[in-house]
């Protein structure tokens, strides 16, 4: 397991954090996720030989948030 922590931006309410934990809860190899209204971060624990950081980022911005690099 690998851990990737990365900034969002366009998070405004808990509402988008439970979207966010959603969308990335389903994708495969992903195990825990955690996501920071407050510091515009998500903190995701995931499998790298399954899931990489660019399709993560990829379902972070289909949902309709931005990611910052
Ligand atoms: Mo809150 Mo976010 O009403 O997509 S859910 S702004």
């Amino acid at each position: 397991m690998q851990t990737t922590t990365i900034n969002i931006q366009g998070m405004t309410c808990q509402g988008c954090v439970s979207s966010i934990k959603t969308v990335l809860e389903k994708l495969p190899g992903i195990s825990q996720v955690e996501v920071s209204l407050d510091q515009s971060l998500a903190t995701i624990h995931h499998n790298p030989s399954v899931v990489g950081i660019e399709q993560i980022k990829a379902a972070i911005s289909d949902a309709g948030f931005e990611v910052i690099d």
